[in-house]
């Protein structure tokens, strides 16, 4: 696959081939963790990923083999967050901005996966259970660190988690801060599927590639659907918006907008009351 490089970034890359965009993690000398420059610059790849209509698929991975992503950078951690390069930290103000990030990939109506290839820990575990679907390495390596040092992530990290691997899946994960290998995470559910390190990136696209041939709109709605149950409000709110996309889509809805505009009662008769 013959991926084109645009943007200018420090801490990631952002690349596109054949319908898919790739967004890189590219800190490995910190196994990916991520700084609050990190985040904006994420931020920026998917809105760039969502708003590009050539795009049907977004794979999320980390540069290197050995990490996906490490979370929060640890060595830039001041006392309430993150700190940063920019005014905020000059005040000596940190920032959790993953947790933006988060909520970006699951409201973002194409399929996000994770190509974990090394270690999705900590915050990185986190963002790989955000993803829509989750392709390992062999060797891959995932776990929760928050409990060893002094952090945790009680949203998506927490219940997300438990609605993926079960209750008591998603406690030990937490409260022991073990390491799980490729193999225990697609037995307990974790990743969709486990394949040689030299094959990641072709099995991973393989997947893009046959969601890229489905209905652009179906998987839109089944994506929204599924993270309406868990998102509460916020989940059915996008999937509202959603519905009145559809609508706005209809002649039913557009005999409204033209009675307007040429200053007529709408006929409304033409459309049915359906059962
Ligand atoms: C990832 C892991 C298991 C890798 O171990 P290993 O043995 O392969 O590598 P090593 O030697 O530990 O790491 C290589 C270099 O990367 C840095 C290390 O410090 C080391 O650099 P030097 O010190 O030798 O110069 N590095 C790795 N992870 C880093 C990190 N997260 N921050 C800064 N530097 C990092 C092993 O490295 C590990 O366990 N890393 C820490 C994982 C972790 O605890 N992450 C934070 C969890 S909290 C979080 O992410 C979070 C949250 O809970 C809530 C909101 C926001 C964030």
């Amino acid at each position: 696959i013959d991926w084109q490089p645009s943007g200018s970034y420090t801490d990631i890359t952002y690349e596109t081939a054949e319908g898919i965009a790739k967004i890189t993690i590219n800190r490995p000398e910190r196994r990916n963790a991520f700084r609050p420059q990190t985040l904006f610059e994420l931020q920026e790849a998917f809105n760039l990923a969502r708003d590009d209509s050539n795009v049907g698929v977004i794979i999320l991975t980390g540069a290197g083999e050995q990490a996906f992503c490490s979370g929060g950078d640890q060595k830039i951690r001041g006392d309430d967050g993150y700190m940063g390069d920019d005014e905020v930290a000059q005040r000596g103000i940190g920032r959790l901005n993953v947790l933006d990030l988060q909520v970006q990939i699951r409201r973002l109506p194409k399929p996000v996966i994770a190509m974990v290839a090394g270690y999705a820990i900590g915050g990185g575990h986190v963002l790989h259970v955000c993803c829509d679907l989750t392709i390992a390495a062999d060797n891959a390596r995932f776990g929760q660190t928050g409990p060893k040092v002094g952090s945790f992530d009680g949203g998506y990290g927490s219940w997300l988690l438990a609605q993926t691997v079960g209750l008591k899946k998603a406690r030990e994960i937490w409260y022991l801060c073990r390491q799980y290998s490729a193999e225990e995470a697609e037995r307990m559910g974790l990743v969709n599927a486990v394949v040689p390190l030299e094959r990641l990136e072709e099995e991973t696209v393989t997947w893009a590639r046959e969601m890229l041939e489905k209905s652009p709109l179906a998987l839109r709605m089944v994506k929204g659907a599924i993270n309406a149950v868990s998102d509460g409000a916020a989940g059915m709110q996008q999937f509202a918006g959603d519905a009145t996309m559809l609508y706005y889509m209809s002649e039913e809805a557009q005999e409204g907008r033209d009675a307007f505009k040429e200053k007529r009662a709408p006929a409304f008769d033409r459309f049915p009351r359906r059962p």
